[in-house]
């Protein structure tokens, strides 16, 4: 016997149905054994060629495909088969000829050290120097190929070898399987109590999962566990992507959609990755863990470093896990799912793209939808393939292949024809891009001559537009990347084809779904347009775009902006929805998530600085706006707009006094050699929630102390006065803060809610009512800080020894300023009895002289209230307090739909609205004492406590009272409302959480961060 023949019986022996490839005339021997085997000799038109359509029978049989070639040329015409099965983990086995080894007449002619060449893009490499070797080496080359990881192989049969004559007797080995090893039990159980203990677990499928037991338990782990699943570009199809727990597949190594689900993730378990393939995600430090499942131990990189490992045979480490591991009640997948959601949506939206040339997305849809559930899709490589990962939904393994480890041009169409010849039932369609195509056209003469019925598209963009893609992305000028192509119907037609090509959109699926279902190869030409601004970098999730183009937009809730003067309107806006708050929220998360992005400190300050500068340009428009919208009277709100333009300045002070402190080290022996201290970051995303009362200095407040403290914020103003601070904001912008870093939110009250408590949220900066405000505070997301600022009834103790001259002023200010609609507004007066009457008629007086009116006059000392339903709601506490026995020393009336009279009350009982309320307008309330203490303790029994006040000359019972009043701040002879920005401000009790004032907010929007150094140095 022939050591060909025995060659020949060795591959019989391993089950080998097909050999690809291109003879020499040192394979003849071998050819001439082949000639009566019942293996099939498929011939190609390059070596190349075999060699994908080799890998590809191993790919999707899992058994080795074998090629063939002769030696120097033919052989190196393999290298890129050999690379691309070997990080692909497809098995091949290569047969390459070679001169005769033990006598040759050629001298170096065509000889090449093909064994040392194929040595680094192998698992074996092995020349037969003897025939009766044959067994051990074929043997030992398909269980090296087929084994974890699979791979590529090489064999060498030199010339004289292959004609040798050796014994009958050697026969080939009888193959048995080798089971693989169980995973270790602990290493499962470790595993478990990660699973148990994450609180969002997600699995990640590898090409690694795609075996037949591996697909089963997988499923059957993740249909037990509910734990959602996304997929690397070569684990597509592992389990049906309909499935609802499939998230989508790593299409990009970063901002693709699916790494918004990682981001979420603090758990991934890998199965079946390897390092090989384009990385679906990064690993960063402190960031999830991974839990690596795989046949092999994890190979360590920069951006791959897993936590835990569990190694074995990957279908039994889940059967264990799915019969080990308790379905946790913490996991929290909804994060996950809206990111499916919105994918979904996408897909579904982008399905219908219509223009043309057609887009990639609208292609992927297209041929979703011409393709039954087990028709196989391969791709060759070009920007396509991204969005076939991206937009595809497999239904099941092995249907959608693409080569995410070599990512060679080329391969397509080779894949195809392999594909089709193994599954002849299944309908198959190669993809290819122009350039791909063109590297390998020669195969539809194999495929013509193999009668395959075979669908190729082309994409033809006349260029290497993947390529030109990347270029783009680095910004770069269009260069080298162009061509021009056959007429590929023409091509088609030479080859004895069938050519198509496509001149509309709308002709594509008809014309996918007509080849699909005719006999023979079809070429369709389709143009492709790569430009269209489709995003394959999905950085942010623009809900926006969910909303389809042809759907009937609903119609925004609209805003009137009216004046509270006289409800004339000012405005009409559109109030922002759901989809505004999501977009705002991602994109400030997006910022905070990434410190390259933040802004340093000295461009804070040159922003804050010209913002200074265009407050003081734009100071009377600010002004005007603010008075017609809000109503407080014109003089109050020029020192509002001036203060507001100190508090910026305040800001950059804030910034300044940013920083941390040393810790002192070396305290103990084992403390030594080391500096400690702290510095400060950014707490996170600020919502500013405002009220209406200051319209442009509260939001100075809120967005401000953000800016200093380098955080981005989103602030939703009052509804009834966001002009001032959609103006106020522009300025921020202009002075070059980037729109991103303050984003201004118009929304109702489910949106508000919406917004401040999301868990992207790092502080939740409020003002407003007390009720809201600790509602709020209880629908928290865990982690954000909270600043509250409510209202109050702000008592003031006036003492017999107060000179009442130097008194009455300072309260009827202090009561009546912006028609007693401010949270320290002076509210309750206690007076010693014995002096009630002369203290009521000054009050009285003064009251009663104030210039109510149309706030814009310059001598309006009190406006109207925000809305009339509030004049309604006073006008009714007051009547029940005299009702109850108040007596009204003057007011008392309705002045107009939003206005009230100033209105004095004398001794309303203490459990009327009006003693135990915030009652926010135009009221004042004295109540008669006889005994100091008792006023205190009047003043200190509501839960309500922000600012209060006392006046006396006598300086032991000013600092008395100092001491005894439940407040945040008590002025000495001096009214309630005072304030200025630089202090701190804020309620205690209902009255609210957490300390205002720039700086003070800057401090709270920022959180320390200890270094510690050590060195022996120290
Ligand atoms: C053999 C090989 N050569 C070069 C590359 C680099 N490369 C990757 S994609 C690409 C362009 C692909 O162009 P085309 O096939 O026309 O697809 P398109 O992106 O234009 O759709 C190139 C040159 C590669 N991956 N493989
Ligand atoms: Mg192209």
């Amino acid at each position: 016997m022939k050591s060909s023949t025995l060659l020949v019986k060795a591959l019989e022996n391993e089950g080998v149905e097909y050999i690809f490839g291109i003879p020499g005339e040192e394979n003849l021997d071998f050819l001439e054994a082949l000639r009566t085997s019942k293996i099939k000799l498929i011939l190609t038109r390059h070596e190349q060629a075999a060699g994908f359509m080799a890998a590809t029978y191993g790919r999707l049989t899992g058994k080795p495909g074998v090629c063939l070639s002769t030696l120097g040329p033919g052989a190196t015409n393999l290298v890129t088969a050999a690379a691309y099965a070997n990080l692909g983990g497809m098995p091949l086995v290569m047969i390459t000829g070679q001169k005769p080894i033990k006598k040759s007449k050629q001298g170096q002619f065509q000889i090449v050290d093909v064994v040392g060449m194929m040595r680094p893009l192998t698992k074996f490499t092995h020349q037969i120097v003897d025939g009766s070797r044959i067994p051990s080496i074929v043997r030992e080359a398909f269980r090296v190929a087929a084994e974890e990881r699979p791979g590529a192989v090489h064999i060498e049969f030199p010339e004289d070898i292959a004609a040798e004559e050796i014994s009958d007797c050697d026969q080939p080995f009888a193959i048995h399987t080798a089971m693989r090893p169980y995973p270790d039990p602990t290493a499962i159980t470790v595993a478990c109590a990660m699973i148990e203990s994450a609180k969002r677990p997600l699995v990640l499928v590898g090409a690694g999962a795609n075996r037949k037991r591996t697909r089963k338990s997988l499923l059957d782990f993740v249909n037990k566990t509910g734990i959602p699943f996304v997929n690397t570009q070569m684990g597509v199809g592992v389990i049906d992507e309909r499935n609802p727990l499939y998230l989508g597949t790593a299409a990009l190594s970063t901002d693709d959609l699916v790494h918004h689900a990682i981001a979420e993730a603090d758990l991934i378990i890998n199965v079946g990755h390897d390092v090989v393939e384009k990385p679906p995600f990064f690993m960063e430090r402190g960031g999830a863990k991974v839990l690596h499942v795989n046949f092999f131990s994890a190979r360590v990189d920069d951006v791959y470093f897993p936590q835990h490992e569990v190694i074995g045979d990957i279908a039994n480490t889940f059967v264990e896990l799915e019969k080990n591991v308790a379905v946790s009640k913490d996991w929290d997948f909804e994060p996950f799912m809206k990111v499916k959601a919105y994918g979904d949506k996408l897909i579904e939206l982008q399905s219908s793209a219509k223009s043309f040339p057609v887009v990639p997305s609208r292609l992927v849809s297209d041929i979703r939808a011409a393709m039954p559930s087990d028709g196989i899709v391969t791709l060759d490589n070009g920007l396509y393939k991204l969005w076939f990962a991206r937009n595809y939904r497999a239904h099941g393994p092995n249907t959608l292949l693409l080569d995410n480890a070599l990512a060679t041009m080329g391969a397509g169409l080779p894949s195809a024809i392999a594909a089709k010849l193994i599954a002849p039932n299944q309908k198959v369609i190669t993809v290819c891009g122009d350039g791909g195509f063109m590297m390998n056209s020669q195969e539809l003469e194999t495929a013509m001559r193999l009668k395959l019925d075979l669908v190729v598209v082309i994409l033809n963009d006349n260029a290497y537009g993947m390529i030109k893609w990347k270029q783009t992305e680095n910004k770069q000028e269009t260069f080298g990347l162009d061509f021009n192509n056959p007429d590929f119907v023409t091509l088609a037609s030479s080859y004895g084809a069938h050519g198509h090509r496509i001149e509309r959109t709308d002709e594509l699926l008809p014309k996918l779904k007509e080849c699909l279902a005719a006999k023979g190869v079809h070429i369709i030409d389709v143009p492709i347009d790569y430009t269209s601004g489709e995003k394959l970098k999905l950085v942010d999730l623009d809900v926006a775009y969910l909303k389809a183009p042809t759907e009937k937009q609903p119609a925004r809730e609209r805003l009137e902006v009216r004046s509270p003067h006289d409800g004339s309107l000012i405005e009409s806006l559109e109030l922002d929805g759901a989809d505004a708050v999501e977009k705002a929220l991602s994109t400030a998360h997006a910022l905070y998530k990434d410190q390259t992005k933040w802004l340093p400190a000295h461009q804070r300050i040159a922003i804050l600085e010209r913002l200074a500068e265009l407050v003081k340009r734009d100071r009377q428009s600010l002004i005007d706006i603010a008075v017609e919208e809000g109503g407080k009277p014109y003089t109050d709100t020029v020192i509002e707009i001036d203060r507001a333009a100190q508090g910026v300045k305040l800001g950059i002070d804030a910034i300044q006094n940013l920083h941390g402190t040393e810790i002192p080290m070396g305290l103990t022996a084992a403390s030594t050699n080391r500096k400690a201290f702290t510095f400060r970051e950014p707490i996170g995303v600020v919502v500013s929630l405002s009220a209406f009362n200051h319209p442009i200095n509260l939001i100075v407040h809120q967005v401000i102390p953000a800016i200093a403290a380098g955080c981005p914020v989103i602030v939703k103003p009052a509804l009834n006065t966001p002009r001032s601070c959609v103006a106020f904001v522009k300025l921020l912008h202009e002075a070059g803060l980037p729109k991103e870093w303050c984003q201004v939110l118009l929304v109702n009250n489910k949106h508000s809610e919406r917004l401040a408590t999301d868990k992207r949220v790092g502080y939740l900066s409020f003002i407003g009512s007390a009720r809201v405000g600790w509602y709020l505070r209880s629908k928290l997301a865990s982690g954000t800080r909270v600043a509250l600022e409510h209202g109050g009834s702000a008592p003031v103790i006036v003492d017999a020894s107060a000179d009442f001259k130097d008194v009455i002023a300072p309260l009827v200010k202090g009561a009546f300023y912006h028609a007693g609609q401010v949270c320290v507004s002076t509210k309750r007066i206690f007076v010693p009895a014995s002096r009630m009457d002369e203290f009521a008629k000054l009050v009285t007086e003064k009251a009663k002289a104030l210039k109510v009116g149309d706030p814009k006059s310059k001598d309006t000392e009190v406006g109207p209230l925000i809305r009339s339903g509030e004049v309604t709601r006073i006008d009714q506490w007051v009547k029940d307090a005299v009702a109850a026995g108040a007596k009204i020393l003057c007011g008392g009336n309705v002045i107009a739909p939003t206005y009230y009279e100033p209105t004095v009350l004398l001794n309303p009982p203490l459990d009327a609205k009006v003693s135990c309320d915030e009652i926010f307008g135009p009221v004042v309330c004295l109540y008669s004492y006889e005994n100091i203490d008792d006023a205190i303790k009047i003043a200190n029994s509501l839960p309500l406590a922000f600012q209060a006040a006392v006046f006396a000359k006598d300086i032991d019972v000013a600092l008395h009272a100092v001491k005894q009043l439940n407040a945040t701040a008590v002025m000495v002879n001096d009214h309630t409302a005072f304030r200025v920005d630089w202090m701190p401000f804020g309620g205690r009790g209902d009255s609210g959480v957490g300390m205002g004032g720039i700086a003070y907010s800057a401090h709270e929007m920022s959180q320390e961060k200890l270094m510690v150094l050590k060195s022996t140095k120290l």
